[in-house]
């Protein structure tokens, strides 16, 4: 399936994996892009060493293109920028913030750069500074998320910018594919449905919760000091917004989830931890290889496409 977003990174489907801290690393990132994908690396908050040595994991595991996602509130976020460089990496995405700073190196690189974004006016500034093309993540997502949904955000940042747009947010089969692509995307990337993939090291109590939660089972902390994220419910979460419904000061709520996105990921403590994970886990229910769902979406997406208007009756 040929779109703007696989000419534009050289893969063979419109498929990019999310770029989960903790989750994301070089395991994950080339058995999506071996399948035909574009797997991504996550920064998270690691160092800028810690990085490179996924990237050059990633690189002996593959020779597929692959990126790397920097969140950008990673207080290494400089060193990290100027290390893609020095490896080469040909895609980068990135989260929580803006890359303008960085833009002009990584062009001059011949980087593909692919900010993710909550909002049409950070959308329209991206396209302003050089992106080759911007992720619309909708907050149906896991993790840190904006306000709008992927519904109403990827239709509107579709009209505002001629970059092509990929849709994220709620989106892990055939169904959701075609659906964003009807909204106007040209390729979709998906985290949640990637994390209970075989290839992917989370710790087993994480791929779990994922495949045991139902549709009403993720909340979002953080809404009262400006930092949504959005996780499975859990102890974590119940104190959380119980905390927060009380008026507690940030610096305590801060207590509750310093190192939890690593307690859940790599110790297993799905209780105190934070499992961050999009709306659509009560639809991902079972384990499969990155190239067996890959090749699933696809061929979902191609009988709803082929189905047409026969589908929905
Ligand atoms: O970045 C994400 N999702 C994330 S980052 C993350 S790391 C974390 N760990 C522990 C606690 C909190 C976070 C977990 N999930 N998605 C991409 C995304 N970026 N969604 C929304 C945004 C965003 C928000 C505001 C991008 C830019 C922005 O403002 C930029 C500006 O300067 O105007």
């Amino acid at each position: 399936m040929n779109s703007r977003i696989t000419d534009l990174l050289g893969i063979t489907y419109p498929i990019i994996q999310g770029g989960m801290a903790w989750v994301a690393e070089a395991n994950l990132a080339s058995a999506v892009s071996n399948a035909g994908g574009l797997g991504i690396v996550a920064a998270g908050g690691a160092s800028a060493e810690v990085v490179r040595g996924q990237i050059i994991r990633a690189k002996e595991a593959t020779d597929k293109p692959f990126g790397v996602n920097i969140m950008l509130m990673n207080p290494d976020a400089d060193a990290i920028a100027k290390m893609l460089v020095e490896e080469g990496v040909k895609v980068v995405t990135t989260g929580a913030g803006s890359p303008e700073k960085y833009m002009k190196m990584w062009k001059e690189a011949g980087i593909k750069v692919i900010p993710v974004i909550a909002s049409v006016a950070l959308a329209k500034r991206m396209e302003r500074c050089g992106a080759d093309a911007v992720v619309a993540e909708g907050c149906e997502a896991g993790g840190h998320i904006g306000e709008s949904t992927t519904m109403t955000l990827v239709p509107q940042v579709v009209d505002a910018v001629k970059i092509p747009v990929i849709a994220a947010g709620g989106i892990a089969d055939g169904r959701g594919m075609a659906a964003a692509c009807m909204l106007g995307a040209s390729g979709i990337q998906m985290g949640t449905a990637f994390i209970v993939t075989d290839e992917c090291v989370v710790h087993e109590n994480y791929k779990q919760c994922i495949l045991k939660a139902k549709d009403i089972d993720t909340r979002v902390t953080g809404r009262t000091n400006g930092h949504p994220v959005r996780g499975i419910r859990n102890e974590q979460t119940r104190q959380y917004l119980k905390l927060e419904a009380e008026g507690a000061d940030f610096m305590e709520l801060e207590r509750l989830t310093l190192g939890g996105l690593r307690r859940a990921v790599v110790d297993g403590d799905v209780k105190t931890g934070s499992v961050m994970s999009g709306q659509i886990a009560g639809m991902v229910n079972e384990t499969c290889t990155c190239k067996e769902f890959i090749e699933r979406m696809m061929r979902e997406y191609q009988e709803v496409v082929e189905g047409g208007l026969a589908y929905v009756r």
